[in-house]
């Protein structure tokens, strides 16, 4: 109870949540009935016939198959704003100060869903929590790396606008990833690169992809951070890499739990990036589909990890360190 209060209270940022996967069946089932919305004749009908699929995922794929067609009942610029404002309340009443989103415009704009509804619905809750909640906020924008390059080329165009306006502050890939590697999307980083030197590039590697995966987004994406990154530990060098360059891994317990990426939290290489001094956070990737937001995946690693609060304190300052944030509010957040 005590590290309870203390995890609760220690300056929290979130890296890796994904906003499309806070959907949970109780604004799921709401949302699809508001919008007319008939759900697939083998989608879940009741809560508990969800929650039975959430607790038996076989990996990302199986997963990623529930949170493509969940994603279908989002249609107004009022639902996106719903679904993100939601989260930003749950996530500071679990102490969370500083909140990088993603958000994949792509599994929307394919059922006609423009990008203006998503990024205002989006926008607006952000600065909503940024004013009601005292919670700084990031918007990152996805590709689905199992969508064409040429699909994440006409994205970032129609994401121009938001760029500009410093709404969108990142770009990240994400879905599934062993068949998609990280080159495929090497044209549309270094487009990023040229044109919106500003935004700040991140990439879903090391998830069920090997090192290799990590390695290429370093060298050919020119990521500054990577999500995941479980799989860094099989590799010694990138290790050393990871901690020379200071290259934060977002790390999501429950999430490789559910997925099947380790068996046991307690099999996470945490001990092991510490040591090496790899800088992580802790993340909830999907909190509604894998059973926690931020502060359960602090005691579910705590659990297992049993970490004195001077290793907590560096867990929080090396997330603090690795935000997309300007200094001043680095020195704000520790
Ligand atoms: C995701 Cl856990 C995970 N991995 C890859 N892509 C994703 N999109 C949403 N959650
Ligand atoms: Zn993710």
């Amino acid at each position: 109870p005590e590290m309870h209060a203390f995890l609760h209270e220690l300056p929290k940022c979130e890296h890796h949540v994904h906003l499309e996967g806070t959907l949970g069946p109780e604004l799921l089932f709401p949302l699809a009935k508001r919008n007319n919305i008939e759900l697939p004749k083998d989608f879940p009908t009741t809560v508990e016939e969800l929650q039975y699929k959430y607790d038996n995922f076989k990996d990302l794929q199986d997963f990623l198959d529930l949170y493509y067609v969940g994603m279908g009942v989002l249609i107004t610029e009022e639902d996106f704003y719903e679904l993100a404002w939601a989260y930003f309340t749950k996530a500071h009443a679990d102490g969370l100060h500083h909140a990088e989103t993603f958000f994949d415009p792509q599994g929307h704009l394919e059922r006609g869903i423009s990008m203006e509804t998503v990024v205002n619905g989006f926008k607006k809750a952000c600065d909503q929590a940024e004013k009601e909640l005292g919670i700084t906020t990031k918007l990152i924008m996805c590709l689905l790396r199992h969508l064409p390059a040429k699909d994440g080329l006409d994205t970032i165009q129609l994401a121009k606008p938001y760029y500009q306006k410093g709404w969108i502050h990142g770009l990240g890939l994400d879905s599934s990833e062993k068949p998609f590697p990280p080159e495929l999307f090497e044209e549309c980083y270094a487009h990023m690169a040229e044109h919106h030197p500003e935004v700040l590039l991140t990439a879903h590697a090391g998830e069920e992809g090997g090192p290799e995966f990590i390695h290429k987004s370093l060298d050919l994406l020119n990521v500054t951070r990577i999500d995941h990154g479980v799989n860094s530990i099989k590799d010694p060098l990138l290790i050393k890499k990871l901690a020379e360059q200071q290259t934060m891994l977002s790390l999501c317990p429950m999430s490789n739990l559910k997925l099947r990426v380790v068996e046991d939290i307690g099999d996470l290489p945490i001990r092991e990036w510490i040591a090496a001094g790899v800088p992580f956070s802790i993340n909830s990737d999907d909190p509604a589909y894998f059973g926690g937001y931020i502060l359960d995946n602090y005691l579910a690693v705590q659990d297992k990890f049993g970490f004195d609060i001077p290793t907590w304190k560096l867990i929080a300052q090396n997330g603090v360190n690795g935000s997309f944030v300007a200094k001043a509010r680095k020195d704000e957040l520790l």
